[in-house]
């Protein structure tokens, strides 16, 4: 588990990061994954069933932003834009932005829906919103190494949930971001942007978009240096839950949990995070528009009992 770490680059840099290495021996338990991750059909069902109103659609409190002035506290959730020009790599600010009246039912913001989306991966979900569908169907979200174990599909040590090959025989496998970063996606592989669920080829266990298209949410809280701690102890690591707390220096006062997978904004010039074994990392309150989930369930309960 893990990804070979290439060079001194940070979290945000092209290829493998720091964070995901050093490579290490990891087992689990068997367990049921969803075959794609959680739709906006299927997550509309939840809402249907249980009223439940999701973080990006609760107006923030003055209690959660002491600092932050009344204006500002406005139900919205973070959407990428792209800039209309090239820009240096360095300061993501330039192409998320903090969008009032974003949530599930309007990703981009008031102005769009998710009419004839139904088979769209739901996204602009927070840790808990995806933690009380879970819930709701009887199951829960996966460990990080249990995410990647089901990405890597049976297949060992590759660089991709498929195999070596970004492209083999020229066949796009996932869908990630071509053309400029983040100027325009030229959507070769046949989407700029987000794709339905089962676009792309599934894994050796049949399951779809564990790279590209969105980020998904992980149990374990984030930490860089879990890996190495892991490593440390030595042997194989059974069933991690991640560290007990999170820790991420570059934020440090954020509770971060992990994402994994990558998103149909990945690319190798900013952030091939479409890498298996490579983690991504996100503040369990912050939805964006690329960032979704799917659940899991242990073999010994049966769903929604
Ligand atoms: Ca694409
Ligand atoms: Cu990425």
């Amino acid at each position: 588990m893990g990804a070979p770490v290439n060079g001194g680059g940070n979290c945000e840099m092209p290829m493998a990061s720091n964070d995901a290495g050093p490579v290490h021996r990891v087992r689990v338990d068997g367990f049921w994954m969803d075959a794609t991750a959680v739709t906006n059909e299927q997550f509309a069902r939840f809402i249907k069933a249980t009223g439940y109103v999701t973080i990006a659609e609760r107006i923030p409190t003055k209690e959660e932003f002491p600092t932050a002035p009344a204006e500002n506290l406005v139900a919205g959730s973070v959407v990428f834009a792209p800039t209309d020009h090239e820009v240096p790599l360095d300061n993501y600010f330039q192409w998320w932005t903090y969008v009032p009246g974003a949530n599930w039912r309007h990703p981009l913001g008031p102005d769009s829906d998710i009419k004839g989306k139904e088979k769209y991966p739901v996204v602009q979900i927070a840790y808990p919103d995806a933690e009380a569908y879970a819930k709701w169907s009887g199951k829960r979200l996966p460990t990080e190494a249990e995410f990647e174990f089901a990405a890597r599909g049976g297949l060992s040590g590759k660089t991709y949930v498929w195999g070596d090959e970004f492209r083999p025989n020229g066949k796009w496998m996932a869908n990630t971001w071509q053309g400029k970063f983040p100027v325009k996606d030229a959507g070769e592989d046949g989407f700029a942007g987000i794709a339905p669920v089962k676009s792309f080829p599934p894994n050796g266990y049949g399951l779809y978009d564990m790279a590209g298209n969105v980020w998904e949410w992980c149990s374990d809280w984030y930490r860089p240096d879990y890996y190495k701690i892991l490593a440390e102890k030595g042997g194989v690591a059974n069933n991690p839950q991640g560290p007990d707390s999170p820790f991420d220096p570059a934020e440090p006062k954020e509770k971060k949990r992990v994402h994994r997978g990558g998103s149909f904004l990945c690319n190798d010039q900013y952030c091939s995070r479409y890498i298996v074994g490579t983690r991504g990392k996100g503040e369990v309150n912050t939805g964006t528009n690329h960032l979704g989930f799917r659940c899991v369930l242990s073999p010994e309960k049966s769903a929604r009992d």
